[in-house]
Formats: C-alpha cells, structure tokens, sequence
C-alpha cells in the first residue's frame, strides 16, 4: 500500500477519532464504538482525508490498556469506518494491533513510539507493506516528561528521528513509505513544542513526508490564558487552527487535529494566499 498522496495545495488532514476513556483531549466521548464511527463519518464529511484510530490513551500521566482491550476498542471502529470508505490510520504501539487493524482495512499504521516500544513493530509493518508514521518518542506516557531534556530540542528531535529511520529502513520498511512527525507534546515542555514549532524546515533535511500534531495539546492551554488557569483542552480549537496555517505555510504532509473544519479553513486560506502570490 502505498503513502497517501499530499495534494499540491495543501497538506492532508487527519481527523482524530479516541475510542478512549481517558484521552486528554477528547476522552470518552467516542468510546462507545457506534458514536466513534459517527464521529470518524462526520469527521471525514467535514473534510478529513484520513481517519487516525486510536484505543489507548497517551497523554501524559496515562497508562497502558491491555492488548485485549485495545483490539476491542479499535478493530470494530477501524472496520467499519474502512468498509465506509474512509482512509484509516490505526494508532497503536502494538504490532499485533497494527496487523490486525491493517488486516480489517487500516492503510497506514500510526506509531507514536516509532517502532520503540514493540520490538516487533518494525518487522510486521514491513511484511504488511503499509505506511509507517514514526514519531519521535523517548518513552512511555506514565513518566515521558521526565525525558524532556534537551540542550538543543530541534537537533536533538531531529537525530533521534533520523537515526529511527535508518533503523527501520534497515529492518525492512521502505522509506517511501515513512512519514516522521516531531512528537509535540511527548516528552518535550511547552517550550520544546513552541521551539520545535518555530524551526520545522530544519526536519526538510530528513527528505521525508512530516506529519503534525499540535491539536488541543497542553503548550495551546497558554494561549487566551494570561496569568490564570489553562484553557480547557476542548476550547482550543481556535489555537490549533493558527497553528495548523504555520503548518500549511512550512508544507508539512499532514496535520493530525481533532476539529477538522477549523483546520480546513486555516490551510484553505493558505493555499488560496499561495495561489495569489505573484
Ligand atoms: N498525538 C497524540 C496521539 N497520537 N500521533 C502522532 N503521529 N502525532 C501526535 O502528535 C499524536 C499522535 C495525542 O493526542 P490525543 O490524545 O489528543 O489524540
């Protein structure tokens, strides 16, 4: 299978759908498998062009669900929003996840350990033949932002992504079939996310497609905060959207947000500038 292509003007937007209790964004309004799929339905009639699925939670502080639990979540969901035409992505970091998501109709696995925290990620995902989202991950949610140290976050985030992909080239995944995605909000401050946000064209070194998720994270809390309590994650939508225009204008490939509309008329306004410039 291969990557889903970028069109010229715009990056691709993929619509989140958590079939999660405990998501810090959207958590536990999609758990019920049936409203997952009315939301990925509605997600995709919104202008999403793909569907991200995901059954386990990985804010931080989060724990892991059990591999029975995450396949009860997600196969359900991942089939019929497939079966309704939908180009689905299974975020899990579980190869048996992947495999049996993919095998119900996934077309890209979402990794946000990129490969790490399944030693069997790489390998199954290479027999699959799909693409690989491979973002940038230092560990497990319970305890991720204690590895948010850097003394260069774009370097650093940089080089342990590329020497990711040379990892998983070697164990078999073909490079035309990898998308890398900078990981704000996992294992990095609101800093690291601001920082890494100001410098996307160092990640044009990796000559690889680039995939963002900034939506509703904790860093977009600040903003419309001043000097009092963050914003409630569902109220930043608005926050997301402005990022999701320095998205577009630093042409990443993808644009991973909950609120699609919001995003679709950001990146819209983007291309339609671009279009009109001389
Ligand atoms: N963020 C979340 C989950 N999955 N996948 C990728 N590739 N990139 C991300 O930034 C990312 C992800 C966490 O957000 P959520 O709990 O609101 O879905």
């Amino acid at each position: 299978m291969s990557l889903p292509q970028r069109p010229v003007d715009r990056p691709l937007v993929m619509g989140v759908v958590n079939v999660t209790p405990d998501s810090f964004s959207d958590g536990g309004r999609h758990l019920d498998g049936s409203a997952a799929v009315r939301h990925g339905v509605a997600l995709i009639e919104q202008g999403a062009d793909l569907l991200d699925i995901g059954g386990e939670s990985t804010r931080p502080g989060a724990r892991r669900v059990d591999e029975d639990e995450e396949l009860r979540r997600v196969l359900p969901v991942v089939t019929e929003l497939a079966a309704a035409g939908a180009t689905v992505s299974v975020d899990t970091m579980r190869s048996s996840v992947a495999a049996r998501a993919v095998d119900h109709g996934a077309a890209l696995v979402n990794d946000v350990s990129g490969g790490l925290a399944d030693s069997a990620m790489a390998p199954v995902v290479a027999s699959l033949g799909v693409p690989f989202l491979v973002m940038h991950w230092r560990g497990h949610s319970h305890d991720m932002q204690t590895r948010a140290v850097y003394s260069d976050v774009v370097s650093e985030v940089y080089s342990e992504l590329a020497e990711r992909v040379e990892v998983l080239v070697g164990q078999g995944i073909s490079r035309d079939r990898l998308v890398v995605d900078p990981g704000l909000g996992f294992a990095k401050s609101h800093e690291h996310n601001w920082t890494l946000l100001a410098d996307l064209a160092a990640f044009d070194g990796l000559a690889l497609p680039v995939l963002v998720g900034t939506s509703r994270k904790g860093f977009l809390g600040q903003i419309g905060a001043g000097d009092g309590e963050p914003v409630p994650a569902p109220e930043r939508d608005l926050a997301t959207a402005a990022t999701s225009v320095l998205l577009a204008q630093a042409g990443v490939w993808g644009i991973r947000v909950h609120d699609v509309p919001s995003t679709r008329a950001a990146i819209e306004v983007v291309a339609a500038v671009q279009a009109a410039r001389p």
